[in-house]
């Protein structure tokens, strides 16, 4: 099997000793931790094809990966798997007039952001992992990030894909626009996927115009119920481009680790971006010029990183309806303390589309009854267990609770059409 690889990828292209693989096999949690036995790195869609030809005739399962950035144990590998890392994918290629990107599946979402920018124009998913994320990773998870609010996930800007089936055969649609209605929609079925259904390969994106200009503000609101209450009506105004909740803790904690100043103290904080200064609190803190955008961002994007630094995060990525999102909000440190009093409940998230990220440490990293605890007491609210960054392994065992039967069981039956020997990702989606 290495020798075939090799005779595929070039000898240099697969990686079996443990300083190298070591990276592949956990995701960036630090909870979840697997075993890299093979990382083949395919430096073209052809390569890609003959890798997975190869696994197949062998029986041995793959798991792709991307910038790993997997929050759910997205892309976690077992003894006898082999990770397919797709970055070095990186054709990139924009079209001004089409406003439109190909993009293989390596390329990173910074990468096709500078890209696009040479042209005026900038992709509409954005999220702080930019220069990590892949644009294969994003679209395997439908991911969502700081722009949703006004433009949707990553499922909403495909126009086309590239993939490898598990038995090695190319699928490819490129229509070029954005109007084609020619029958079932496989980027929208391969976003989402989790590498469950085919190795994404390339892409055709929609590009949009760069904003006129960006205009940050960061507000302080003295309880939650303000903080929401307000971003509901932001984001209810159709013209913002993010609406972000974070809490004082939170702030306080990114401040301590990354000696930003702090912001005028506040039980809550909104932070919203939008392309005029228009309708701006007077109490707000206000960024215009892009080095002070950075920097009101900054107390946002650093949430997951500080975090990181007290120990492997337990990750509930959920979403709210809006109606519930205070009552969960303020609800969710009583759950969790009743049955873990020492554990640190770390709450913020894009509020604008009822997202919390529920960040909980103190608590050991093999413990499942806090996603139990969690994801119930979302349920029970009407809501969603997983908002943005998929189910991963992670979060299989309570798909059940969100998905009904009849849907789980035509779950099945895709992945059978698409991968009937179970070679792609196996126990990603499905426990
Ligand atoms: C974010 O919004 C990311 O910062 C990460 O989705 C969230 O780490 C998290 O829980
Ligand atoms: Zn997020």
């Amino acid at each position: 099997m290495l020798s075939e690889l090799a005779a595929i990828v070039g000898a240099s292209h697969v990686a079996t000793d443990p300083d190298i693989t070591a990276a592949h096999a956990r995701d960036w949690t630090g909870r979840f931790v697997g075993t890299a036995d093979v990382v083949v790195s395919p430096g073209t869609d052809e390569e890609v094809a003959a890798v997975a030809a190869a696994c197949a005739a062998a029986r041995t399962p793959m798991v792709p990966q991307g910038g790993n950035t997997s929050l759910v144990a997205g892309a976690v590998p077992e003894a006898g798997q082999v990770v397919v890392d797709l970055r070095r994918l990186q054709r990139l290629e924009v079209d001004p007039v089409a406003r439109v990107a190909v993009a293989g599946a390596g390329v990173t979402i910074g990468a096709l952001h500078r890209a696009a920018a040479e042209h005026g124009l900038r992709y509409a998913v954005d999220l702080a992992s930019r220069d990590t994320a892949t644009v294969g990773g994003t679209i395997a998870t439908n991911a969502g990030g700081l722009r949703v609010v006004r433009h949707g996930m990553t499922r909403a800007q495909l126009l086309g894909i590239g993939a490898v089936l598990a038995d090695g055969s190319r699928v490819e649609h490129r229509p070029g626009f954005v109007r084609d209605n020619t029958g079932y929609h496989l980027p929208s079925l391969l976003a989402g996927s989790e590498g469950t259904l085919a190795l994404v390969t390339s892409a055709q994106l929609r590009l949009i115009p760069l904003m006129a200009g960006r205009v940050v503000a960061l507000q302080g609101f003295p309880s939650i119920e303000a903080a929401v209450v307000a971003g509901t009506a932001a984001a209810a105004d159709g013209r913002v481009e993010a609406v972000e909740l974070m809490l004082r803790p939170g702030v306080e904690l990114v401040c301590t680790v990354t000696g930003l100043a702090p912001p005028p103290a506040a039980a809550a904080y909104l932070l919203t971006e939008s392309s005029s200064p228009d309708g701006l609190p007077d109490d707000a803190l206000v960024a215009l010029d892009p080095a002070d955008v950075t920097r009101l961002w900054s107390y946002r994007e650093r949430h997951a990183e500080a975090i990181a630094t007290l120990g492997p995060t337990h990750k509930l990525d959920v979403t709210l309806p809006q109606p519930m999102l205070a009552e969960f909000l303020t609800a969710v440190p009583g759950v969790v303390a009743a049955a873990y009093p020492d554990a640190g409940v770390w709450l913020y998230g894009h509020v604008g589309d009822g997202n919390v990220h529920v960040n909980v440490t103190g608590v050991d990293s093999g413990d499942e009854e806090l996603s139990d605890l969690v994801l119930r007491a979302v349920v029970d609210r009407r809501g969603t267990i997983s908002s943005e960054h998929g189910v991963g392994r992670a979060k299989a065992r309570w798909l059940h609770l969100v998905r009904s039967p009849a849907e789980l069981a035509l779950f099945h039956r895709i992945k059978a059409a698409f991968d009937p020997d179970g070679l792609l990702n196996p126990g990603v989606l499905s426990a």
